[in-house]
């Protein structure tokens, strides 16, 4: 279920108080001009038209086909997602016929491993790499890479601030040292964004991007009443496709970016 804050607009509604409708709605004030700009020299024109323009460059997909073995890793910051995606993930793969290795590379947060656990023998994953808490996540990454033999490996993390320095080196970290089992891995990094966030999502994925080179961006909790304008900036701004949305809790609810539904469900 896709659950949005309605942006509610008036025929021939002034433009003055379009462009605070759209800054209420998170679109920041940039983009807010840049729409009535576009706007103004289009008069013709809709307001979800342009939205829609602006969208349509920026969404992807997760790949339907991949050249195993492959490893994918999940970062974010705190409980944006991350491990509720692990299980979607595999979830899907699996059922397209995929093997699936999970690594826990969370050995932060005291109940993270046992958290992912359960959720991995719900799917029949029955051994997943993990160590004891505290250990350098790097080397669980590590070892996973080394050692398994499935076709997708998914890379668990911990979550962390953006401008936590030194938490986001140890990102880069796992980058580095899974690079030494292969140089292509992790083959796709996706960062995971709660769509009820706001204007924060912008710095976390800039952020986060400086630490590891992000692919792509899963968009959690749209059924959570996010606002749609920060949606749309972070595919304005920077440039980093929306790849999947989180539409629950369960490991179906994942699926992939559809603008006419981000539409049809942000306006009346
Ligand atoms: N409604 C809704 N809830 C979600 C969605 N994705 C995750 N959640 C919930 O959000 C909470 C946090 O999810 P986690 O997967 O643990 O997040 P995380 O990023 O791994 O968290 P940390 O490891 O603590 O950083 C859980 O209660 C999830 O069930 C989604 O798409 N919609
Ligand atoms: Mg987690």
């Amino acid at each position: 279920m896709w659950f949005f804050k309605k942006i509610r607009i008036k025929k021939n509604e002034d433009l003055g108080k379009l462009e605070d409708i759209l800054i209420e709605a998170d679109f920041g004030p940039g983009l807010a001009e840049k729409i009535i700009g576009i706007l103004k020299k289009n008069r013709k024109m809709t307001i979800k038209e342009i939205i829609s323009n602006m969208l349509s460059g920026g969404v992807s997909a997760i790949p339907e086909s991949f050249n195993c073995p492959t490893a994918i890793m999940l970062v974010g910051v705190n409980g944006s997602g991350k491990t509720t995606t692990v299980a979607k993930l595999a979830n899907m793969f699996m059922k397209k016929g995929l093997s699936v290795d999970i690594a826990a590379c969370d050995t932060f947060r005291v109940a993270a491993t046992e958290q992912l656990s359960i959720m991995a023998k719900k799917l029949g994953i029955n051994n997943m790499f993990a160590v004891a808490q505290s250990r350098d996540p790097a080397s669980v990454a590590y070892e996973a890479l080394l050692t398994t033999r499935k076709d997708i490996l998914l890379i668990d993390t911990a979550g962390r601030l953006q401008n936590n320095y030194n938490l986001m080196a140890e990102l880069k970290k796992i980058s580095t040292v899974a690079k030494k089992i292969r140089d292509t891995a992790p083959e796709y990094t996706y960062i995971t964004i709660d769509a009820t966030t706001g204007q924060n999502a912008i710095e976390q994925v800039t952020e986060f991007q400086k630490m590891c080179n992000i692919s792509g961006i899963i968009l959690n909790k749209i059924d959570g009443n996010a606002k749609g304008g920060a949606i749309v900036r972070i595919i304005n701004d920077l440039k980093i496709p929306i790849v999947a949305v989180g539409t629950g809790e369960s490991f179906n609810d994942i699926e992939p970016f559809s603008v006419s539904k981000f539409l049809d469900n942000v306006f009346d």
